[in-house]
């Protein structure tokens, strides 16, 4: 068990946070650096091309291969025989990548539960820290809503809304809506079932992610707080399926992918029922006479198309307002864990190499409280820890995808409702959140938006 320490409060910042008058934040002085979110990937689009363009210093074979991957990234599978992009399930969530990644951003909570959508269910019977989440018998580690015909989907999706309120320093209110999760119409009986309900996130700069030093990531760990800020921060590790070996988990809302590769190989194996180099069987059912359905050339495009979309630049940083708001997000602790600055060092794709980023992330998983807890472990992650979120693009995510819904499972309907809704490790910089006054939490979001 985790203890919080919750007093280690700053007094002097306290005393005058009542007043939003020039003594009360440090001007930024990289305003340039922050600009460049992904260095020289950074990509000048403020319109909803912002989360779909090419890294720019993208070239050659490389930029041809990111173009074939953006082509197969859209394509949609359908039953097997067909002559193009056969091998759609029998099983599956959504047809094609970009139905759950739409303009490679993310999609809001779906109004059907029952219709393809983003979101999908990973589930499990307990878990092995070194093997990983353990496969419900019949059903695998996720649970499929769709079939092709003549199949039975393994189950139908289904939530209930229950109200959550909090209150500001000040007194506004606000009702947070908590979803309970459940399933129905499950095609065998099932005895132990945990269920994790993610929706997808988005998918630029990741590349970039891949390509940050190991020894960089597990330089933030401190699992014991021995530093004593109420926040710990742990590295998940998980097993790479093709190689067997246990890799640093980067991906996934609990870091529990190691690689870009594995990820798309598993999204198009599980998320699509499209078997592949890396998974040759259509699980938990025998393969078609046609595996693997899609190329290894295939997964190779796709994989690096994953790796080199472009990251939006910072915008607004010299706005007073904004730069108030870069006070108030290290002063409430924020960013102890969305770790504004990151380097990248050796990569395979030379335009992600020796790159400095900003990319407001650990790549840890945090404790973040009962609140946000779906119960399922995965690997070193418990039911509670989520990894922390990389905020870059952030405010940008209206003008790509026309809505604000945050967090794993999108709850939350705007960025104040996803800081609300921080607790464990975060429930620090939440209190501290909610005693600022209405200024003061305008500028935080003001920083956040410029993201
Ligand atoms: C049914 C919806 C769905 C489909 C289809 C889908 N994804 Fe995803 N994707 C998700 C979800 C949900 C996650 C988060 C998974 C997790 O936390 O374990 C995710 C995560 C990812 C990530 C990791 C992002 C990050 O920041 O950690 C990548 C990369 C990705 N998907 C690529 C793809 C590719 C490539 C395809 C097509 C081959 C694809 N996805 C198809 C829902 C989908
Ligand atoms: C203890 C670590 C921690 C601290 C401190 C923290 N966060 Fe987070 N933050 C996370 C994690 C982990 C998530 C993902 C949680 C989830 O999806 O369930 C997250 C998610 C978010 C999101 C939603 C991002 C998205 O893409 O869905 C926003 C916005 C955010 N945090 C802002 C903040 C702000 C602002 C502060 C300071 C007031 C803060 N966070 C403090 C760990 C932290
Ligand atoms: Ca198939
Ligand atoms: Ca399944
Ligand atoms: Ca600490």
């Amino acid at each position: 068990m985790k203890k919080y320490i919750y007093l280690v409060l700053l007094g002097t910042f306290w005393s005058c946070s009542s007043e939003t008058d020039d003594t009360s934040y440090t001007p930024l002085t990289d305003i340039r650096e922050r600009e460049l979110a992904g260095g020289a990937t950074t990509v000048f689009s403020v319109t909803s091309f912002a989360f779909e363009t090419p890294a720019p210093n993208l070239v050659g074979a490389n930029l041809e291969m990111h173009l074939a991957g953006d082509a197969e990234f859209e394509n949609t599978f359908v039953t097997a025989g067909s002559p193009t992009n056969p091998g759609l399930g029998p099983l599956f969530n959504n047809s094609n990548c970009v139905a759950c990644h739409p303009r490679d951003g993310r999609p809001a909570f779906p109004t059907s539960l029952k219709a393809p959508s983003g979101l999908l269910y990973r589930i499990s019977a307990g878990n092995s820290t070194s093997q990983g989440p353990l496969p419900v018998p019949g059903y695998g580690t996720q649970a499929q809503n769709q079939a092709v015909i003549g199949f039975q989907p393994e189950m139908e999706y289904t939530v209930q809304w229950s109200p959550v309120e909090e209150r500001f320093a000040d007194g506004t209110v606000v009702v947070l809506r908590k979803p309970v999760f459940s399933y129905r119409n499950e095609y065998a009986p099932i005895q132990q079932i945990e269920i994790s309900p993610r929706i997808a996130p988005p998918v630029f700069g990741l590349g970039l992610l891949e390509a940050i030093p190991e020894a960089a990531i597990l330089s933030r760990v401190d699992e014991s707080d021995s530093d004593g800020d109420g926040i710990s921060g742990k590295a998940n590790y998980v097993v790479n399926p093709e190689s067997g070996n246990l890799e640093l988990g980067r991906f996934g809302w609990k870091a529990n992918t190691s690689t870009l590769r594995v990820q798309t190989a598993t999204a198009y194996h599980e998320d699509m029922g499209v078997t592949n180099e890396l998974f040759a069987k259509d699980s938990p059912l025998d393969g078609f006479a046609d595996d693997p359905e899609i190329s290894p050339l295939v997964l190779k495009q796709v994989t690096l198309y994953s790796q080199t979309l472009g990251v939006p630049a910072a915008r607004n940083l010299t706005d007073p307002k904004v730069q108030r708001g870069a006070t108030l997000f290290n002063q409430l602790q924020c960013a102890a864990c969305h770790t504004p600055k990151q380097e990248t060092k050796t990569a395979s794709i030379s335009a992600l190499a020796n790159q400095t980023i900003w990319p407001y992330t650990d790549l840890l998983v945090h404790d973040m409280g009962p609140g946000l807890a779906d119960g399922r472990a995965d690997f070193l992650a418990d039911g509670q820890e989520w990894k922390t979120r990389p905020l870059w693009g952030i405010g940008l995510t209206k003008v790509v995808n026309g809505h604000t819904n945050f967090l794993h499972d999108g709850r939350a309907r705007n960025i104040t409702e996803a800081i609300l809704w921080h607790g464990g490790e975060g429930r620090l910089a939440k209190e501290n959140f909610k005693k600022l006054s209405k200024t003061e939490r305008d500028e935080l979001l003001a920083f956040v938006n410029s993201l």
